[in-house]
């Protein structure tokens, strides 16, 4: 299977504005399921609403364009289910840490064998331009023109914190890195996140001067540096990319079927 053969063309053309990070990421997501040489059938993709939940639209693999925030419940329920599938889901900031951020928490602390990636463009795109829990103090949306006082979240924290066994981030920028990575996550057995910091020119990037997509990617390049690099000591103001948490802990739809045993056993 080649890249290509994944794309559900008739969707096409995408509804992503010029300069778009989220493209980059369907790219890099198509390039690092070809890695793993996955074949359409093994893979299910659930998505709530949002410019970056559009990516199930694109896809030809199962797929689920379901309610803002939920699509992690949607794809516990395929998991529990099938859980020979891979479950696949992307996320804006806002679908996955303000309406969804209960639901991320608990997928994560549950260990479920998920991939969410969290396509972080600091701002509610789909709907104007309005600040997410990721937007960070300081910065300006349509619903805060002189500045937003909320301080944001440290999405490799809470995801560290909640109980995640995959944690990474990468940006539109890195690209190669990105494939590795969701390539990486996808393989894992657990509740595996990928936080991609994506630009959002139309809003995030015009309401605070940030300039055009390039100038955004050229912004990740400069102020990013490898985990655990000397850089990050002598600069604490540079954000890490890589993987964060890689660990093996029991995975709940394997840890279910012993729940079931032990039920069946006890009728006997
Ligand atoms: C229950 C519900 N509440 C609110 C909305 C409106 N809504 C649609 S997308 C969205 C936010 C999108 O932002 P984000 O998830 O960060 O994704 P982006 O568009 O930036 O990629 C909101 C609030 C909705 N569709 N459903
Ligand atoms: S509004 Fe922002 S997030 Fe949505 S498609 Fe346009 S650039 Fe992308």
């Amino acid at each position: 299977m080649a890249v290509k053969d994944y794309i559900r063309k008739r969707f096409f053309p995408h509804i992503w504005c010029p300069g778009c990070g989220h493209g980059i990421v369907l790219n890099n997501l198509l390039r690092a399921i070809e890695k793993l040489k996955l074949k359409k059938n093994e893979i299910v993709m659930t998505s709530g609403i949002g410019c970056s939940s559009r990516i199930s639209g694109y896809v030809d693999f199962h797929t689920l364009h379901t309610i803002h925030g939920r699509a992690l419940c949607f794809a516990t329920g395929v998991k529990m289910n099938r859980p020979e599938l891979k479950l696949i889901v992307p996320m804006g900031d806002g679908d996955a840490l303000a309406i969804g951020g209960n639901h991320f928490i608990h997928a994560a602390r549950r260990n479920i064998d998920i991939t969410a990636i969290i396509m972080n463009n600091r701002i509610y795109g789909m709907t104007g331009g309005q600040f997410s829990p990721l937007s960070g103090y300081g910065t300006k949306g349509t619903t805060a023109p002189f500045m937003n006082i909320d301080h944001g979240f440290d999405v490799v924290e809470l995801s560290k914190a909640a109980g995640a066994t995959f944690v990474a981030r990468t940006s539109t920028y890195h690209v190669k890195q990105m494939v590795d990575i969701l390539a990486d996550a996808i393989d894992h057995k657990g509740f595996s996140v990928v936080e991609i910091m994506s630009q959002c020119p139309t809003y995030f990037g015009r309401k605070n001067k940030l300039g055009g997509a390039t100038d955004m990617m050229t912004f990740y390049k400069d102020h990013t540096t490898p985990v655990g690099s000397k850089e990050k000591k002598a600069n604490p103001e540079l954000i890490e990319r890589g993987i964060f948490v890689h660990e093996d802990l029991p995975e709940y739809c394997n840890e279910y079927d012993k729940v079931i045993e032990m039920a069946k056993a006890s009728l006997k």
